[in-house]
C-alpha cells in the first residue's frame, strides 16, 4: 500500500524526485487547495522540496504530474515575486520554505521532495 504522501530527506534533482515517487507508484505532490498546500508545508518539514509542477516550452503553465489540468503563473500559492522567470532556466516547481509558497528554480538542484498517491488527497 503506497502512503497517501511522504516525505524524503535525500537530496534528488527534479528529474530523479519524479522517479523515486513513480517508484512507489506515486507522483510528485500537486497541491490544488489551501489545505493541500499547507499539507506539503508540514510534510516538507522545514525542507525546500520539489512539487510535480514544471515548465515545458510555454511561458507560465506548468505541467501537473497528478495528470490534472495544468497550473499557471497566477495560480494562488506562488510565493511573493514569484514566478520569477520565463522558460529561459528556471522551469521546475518547489516549495520555497523561506517564503513558505512555489517558487519555479532549476530542475536540477538537488533537494528534498514530496510524494502523492495517484487520485487521492494529498492529506486524508
Ligand atoms: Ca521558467
Ligand atoms: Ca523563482
Amino acid at each position: 500500500m503506497v502512503p497517501v504522501s511522504c516525505t524524503a530527506l535525500e537530496d534528488l534533482d527534479f528529474t530523479e524526485a519524479k522517479a523515486a515517487c513513480a517508484s512507489l507508484g506515486a507522483h510528485l505532490a500537486v497541491p490544488r487547495s489551501a489545505e493541500e498546500n499547507q499539507c506539503v508545508l508540514t510534510l516538507a518539514a522545514g525542507l525546500d522540496a520539489w512539487l510535480g509542477l514544471s515548465e515545458h516550452g510555454e511561458d507560465g503553465v506548468f505541467v501537473a504530474e497528478d495528470g490534472g489540468e495544468p497550473v499557471f503563473n497566477n495560480a494562488s500559492f506562488w510565493a511573493s515575486t514569484e514566478p520569477n522567470d520565463d522558460i529561459i532556466a528556471y522551469n521546475c516547481v518547489q516549495m520555497y520554505i523561506d517564503s513558505q509558497g512555489w517558487d519555479d528554480t532549476e530542475c536540477g538542484y538537488p533537494q528534498g521532495y514530496v510524494c502523492q498517491s495517484w487520485n487521492k488527497p494529498l492529506c486524508g
